[in-house]
């Protein structure tokens, strides 16, 4: 079976997994260690404060098992800012979210033991000298690793301010995803309004526009995950391409949306459209739409670290998650 988020969200139980799991972690408040969320939705969000981007990365059912999926996303890429919200979702069993790899705890940051369905939110700044790449792991189980990475770089267009979690290239044989986060310049992060985006992929090579879709946020800025799957991918796991899911919260802050698809299947220049169509019902002020580039290798400089397991390639840096061949997708694939 596989269990990545990316299927777990994508299948027909997405609204219920959604519904049941994630926002009673949110609302329930079961955790005991201050290092955690005491429940408060507003946590992310109170007056005064900038609104944050909510990301998740679940601790998998049966995480404690070696060679199954651990971190449902093991290469994870945000843009400086976000908040990242780990929540063991593996029932009867602690982890931890900690870093550097086992036996060398760097101490940039520790969950501490995480009960089940304790959630653990770091927020990637530079002030909390979390730029770059980190590996992390869990004290329990040294087994389970993972890296995450994110990045400073800003483009600011004519509307918006565009950043992605690995800067403006993006290597696909090294992260498989990258959140993207589109700031409207000059608006406030607190719209009462629901904002209704439209965004594109555009290839520049043979400018096919390789997808279109629209979303709505309730936040001012727009924050979307692309994930890169093959159609091979795809169709050796079940779904279909492309695929959305998300946004990771959808009351009173902003959480990530996510897309899925073969749209980097070839290295070179992609275009990247974004516009904000109504807020409310209204359409804005004036126009707000960007273009933006991101260019995609696919790194030669890392390809001897690329792992494959069984139908699904990967991602590889040193502490990528592996498979032991048991038919587990990888956690890097999606
Ligand atoms: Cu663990």
């Amino acid at each position: 079976m596989f269990f990545s988020k990316f299927l777990r969200i994508g299948s027909p139980g997405v609204t219920l997994l959604l519904a049941a799991v994630i926002a009673p972690l949110l609302l329930s408040g079961m955790s005991t260690n201050s290092l955690f969320l005491n429940g408060n939705t507003n946590a992310y969000a109170q007056a005064g404060q900038e609104a944050r981007p909510i990301y998740f990365i679940n601790i998998n059912p049966g995480a404690s098992a070696e060679g199954t999926q651990h971190y449902s996303i093991g290469n994870t890429a945000v843009p400086a800012g976000t908040t990242v919200v780990w929540v063991n979702n593996d029932e009867g069993v602690r982890h931890t979210v900690t870093s550097g790899t086992p036996g060398s705890n760097t101490g940039l940051f520790d969950s501490g033991e995480m009960p089940f369905n304790a959630q653990f939110p770091l927020t990637f700044t530079s002030a909390s000298g979390l730029i770059g790449e980190f590996s992390y792991y869990c004290t329990l189980h040294p087994f389970m690793v993972a890296t995450i990475s994110s990045n400073e770089a800003v483009e600011r267009g004519q509307s918006f301010e565009f950043r992605s979690g690995t800067g403006p290239t993006l290597d696909v044989a090294k992260n498989n995803r990258t959140l993207l986060a589109f700031n409207p310049i000059g608006m406030s992060v607190d719209q009462p309004d629901v904002m209704h985006y439209n965004f594109s992929i555009t290839r520049n090579s043979d400018n096919q526009t390789l997808y279109a879709e629209e979303f709505d946020v309730e936040n001012s800025a727009f924050w979307i995950e692309l994930i890169q799957v093959s159609q091979s991918e795809a169709q050796a796991a079940g779904v279909n391409i492309p695929l959305r899911f998300g946004p990771d919260v959808g009351v009173d802050y902003t959480g990530a949306w996510h897309a899925a698809g073969d749209f980097f299947s070839q290295p070179g220049d992609y275009t990247l459209g974004v516009e904000l169509m109504t807020i409310g019902s209204n359409p804005p002020p004036q126009p707000m739409r960007d273009e933006f580039t991101m260019s995609v290798v696919s790194g030669a400089t890392t390809a001897t670290n690329a792992t494959t397991a069984g139908n699904a390639t990967t991602a590889g840096n040193a502490t990528n998650m592996t498979t032991d061949g048991g038919g587990e997708v990888l956690e890097g694939v999606f």
